[in-house]
């Protein structure tokens, strides 16, 4: 089914109650991101992606301390993952369209080849790029007008055809007359000159107790000479501190990239 412009309007008027802060829509057709997988493979029929914008506290740079997740992350994700299901619920029964979430990070689809090198099952970035809400930062993070690169995406994959949104922008391109500070600001000098991120440097400064440093824990634990060793190292704060993570609470210990672009008419906060 196709969507009119008033059908879009609705949409939006509706996230932005449920707590989005920017709505765009992207038709599969514009949408073009070669190292990820086929949104097909997620929902068969997807026509469509909406994309939904979550602003972190301003806040939440002050210190990378666990604490900060809320303001950064924990409400934002919660507050998405609400507001994306109702507007799901509502595309469903009000227009008629099958809906897929698009999960704002975890959980990945990993296997033998791919775990090293996560991907998500859609580019939501390439997504808020094409659909005219951002554009891409040296940092290589998508930066709005509205918050710089301050904010979560998450996507709908929907099987609804609704037309691209006209670009929102204008000539907003804050890297041009910029001195680079979030790569020099990068403690884990995790930036290509050709614009990329080298995953695994970032995550060793960013995600200290993510699974893969868990992995590393437990073969090191094996290691050891006997027992007593084994117990030390179950006992510390490190370990305590993956189980916490595991538990659900995941630290991004650095956001050095995103600290250092503060959104534009913002530069203070
Ligand atoms: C895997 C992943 C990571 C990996 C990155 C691996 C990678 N190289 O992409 C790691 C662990 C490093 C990571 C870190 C972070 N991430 Co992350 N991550 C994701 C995730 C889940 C999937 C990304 C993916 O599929 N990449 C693989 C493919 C798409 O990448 P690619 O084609 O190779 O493209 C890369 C480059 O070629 C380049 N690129 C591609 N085209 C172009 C074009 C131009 C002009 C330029 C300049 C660059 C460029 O950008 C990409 C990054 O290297 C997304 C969520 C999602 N579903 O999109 C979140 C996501 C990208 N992450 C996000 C965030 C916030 C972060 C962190 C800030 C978290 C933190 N530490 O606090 C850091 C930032 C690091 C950084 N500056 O890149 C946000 C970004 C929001 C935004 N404003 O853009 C996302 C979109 C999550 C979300 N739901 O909002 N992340
Ligand atoms: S800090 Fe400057 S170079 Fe880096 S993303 Fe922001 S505007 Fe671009
Ligand atoms: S989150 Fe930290 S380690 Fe990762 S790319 Fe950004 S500044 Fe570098």
């Amino acid at each position: 089914m196709a969507l009119r412009s008033g059908d879009k309007d609705e949409i939006r008027e509706r996230a932005r109650s449920l707590g989005a802060d920017l709505v765009g829509f992207l038709n599969l057709r514009d949408y073009h991101s070669p190292n990820s997988p086929d949104p097909r493979n997620w929902l068969t029929d997807s026509r469509s992606l909406v994309i939904l914008v979550f602003r972190h506290l301003y806040g939440a740079f002050d210190t990378d301390a666990w604490s900060h997740m809320h303001s950064y992350m924990y409400a934002p994700e919660a507050t998405a993952i609400r507001a994306g299901y109702i507007l799901a619920k509502s595309l469903e029964d009000g227009y008629g369209g099958r809906t897929f979430m698009v999960p704002l990070h975890r959980p990945f689809e990993m296997d033998e080849d791919s775990y090293r090198m996560p991907r998500g099952m859609v580019s939501l970035r390439h997504a808020a790029v094409q659909s005219g809400l951002a554009v891409w930062g040296r940092n290589t993070l998508a930066l709005t007008p509205q918050y710089g690169p301050r904010q979560w995406f998450l996507g709908l994959l929907t099987s609804l055809d609704v037309e691209t949104d006209a670009p929102t922008v204008g000539d907003y391109n804050p890297c041009q007359t910029c001195s680079f500070p979030c790569v020099d600001a990068c403690p884990g000098n995790a930036f290509t000159e050709d614009g990329k991120t080298i995953s695994h440097r970032c995550v060793r400064n960013s995600q200290g107790h993510d699974p893969g440093h868990l992995m590393r824990f437990l073969v090191e634990l094996l290691d050891q000479p006997g027992n007593e060793e084994r117990k030390a190292m179950l006992r510390s704060a490190s370990f305590i501190n993956k189980l916490q993570n595991l538990h659900g609470y995941l630290n991004y210990g650095c956001t050095h990239c995103t600290r250092a672009c503060p959104p534009l008419g913002q530069r203070s906060l």
